[in-house]
């Protein structure tokens, strides 16, 4: 498959995503939201990939929406923006919560509006200290989209989630950390290899299991106790039975590492 407006490699069970327009600081339009779509559902397909991992290119991770385009710059038509994040922004989403393999974040610098929370909805999430998280749809006089209104009350609680949505302010990646939106904030200079280091060793876990663990913390958010129960007894049932399983206890019992092969 061709990319025009992001990269896609394969390599050590890792599908890595580039956002790669970094002249616009990796602003998404229609074009670059398809490919995204794109890629994680190839992901999702390919079973020699076993993590996804996403980050941007240049000086910004992804500065939301492509304004040019919601405005119909250049002689397009304005957009109905409705349609936008219809088409555009939840397919992604959608595509990142039901891929069943962890996605990695490498949030390397500007994350703002949808950018923001596309990379928030990502499982786990590393920035670079010099990067910021902006939600900055109150500022042109937007709603939060792209999950955000479900992700960040999730993640920080709804006291936050209020204020960070309408004050629109930078929150700096050690903030974010402090205040649970990701999972750490590292030097600008080490983002690259935490992250990505991350998704390759989880790549070599037992990603059957960890697919499966995600459905279970996604479904948590809206199921009570006993239909969470009843779940949990239904899917350590499928993932008693793979081989994933069987490797690890084997290797347990043998005093060896476990060779996982994700199924
Ligand atoms: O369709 C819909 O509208 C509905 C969906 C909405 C979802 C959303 O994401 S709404 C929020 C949209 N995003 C924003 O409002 C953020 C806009 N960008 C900024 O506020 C700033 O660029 C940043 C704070 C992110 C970074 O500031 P700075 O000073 O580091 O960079 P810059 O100089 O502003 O930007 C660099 C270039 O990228 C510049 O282009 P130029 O002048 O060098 O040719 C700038 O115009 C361009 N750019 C940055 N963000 C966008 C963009 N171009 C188009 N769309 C953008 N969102």
């Amino acid at each position: 498959m061709s990319y025009e407006f992001i990269r896609v490699e394969k390599a050590d069970g890792v599908a890595r995503i580039t956002l790669n327009r970094p002249d616009k600081l990796n602003s998404v339009h229609r074009p670059m939201a398809r490919e995204l779509a794109l890629a994680l559902t190839d992901a999702a397909a390919d079973d020699s990939v076993r993590a996804v991992y996403l980050t941007g290119s240049g000086r910004g991770f992804c500065a939301g929406q492509d304004l040019e385009e919601a405005v119909g710059a250049g002689g397009s038509e304005p957009a109905e923006l409705s349609e936008i994040v219809q088409a555009s922004y939840n397919p992604v989403i959608r595509a990142i919560s039901a891929l069943e393999k962890p996605v990695v974040c490498g949030v390397n610098g500007v994350a703002a509006g949808a950018g923001a929370n596309l990379a928030l909805a990502c499982d786990i999430v590393i920035a670079a200290r010099g990067a910021s998280f902006i939600q900055a749809f109150s500022l042109i006089g937007l709603v939060p989209d792209t999950g955000g209104t479900w992700t960040l009350p999730r993640l920080v609680g709804l006291a936050r989630a209020k204020a960070l949505t309408m004050l629109g302010e930078k929150v700096p990646a050690d903030r974010a950390a402090e205040m649970g939106m990701i999972w750490e904030a590292v030097g600008d200079d080490e983002m690259e290899e935490r992250a990505y280091g991350l998704a390759r060793r989880l790549a070599t876990q037992a990603t059957r299991g960890l697919g499966l663990t995600k459905t279970l913390l996604h479904a948590s958010m809206t199921n009570d106790l006993g239909t969470q129960l009843e779940m949990e007894g239904r899917l350590q049932g499928e993932a008693g039975r793979s081989e994933d399983y069987r490797e690890g206890v084997r290797a347990f019992l043998e005093k060896r590492r476990p060779e996982f092969r994700g199924r």
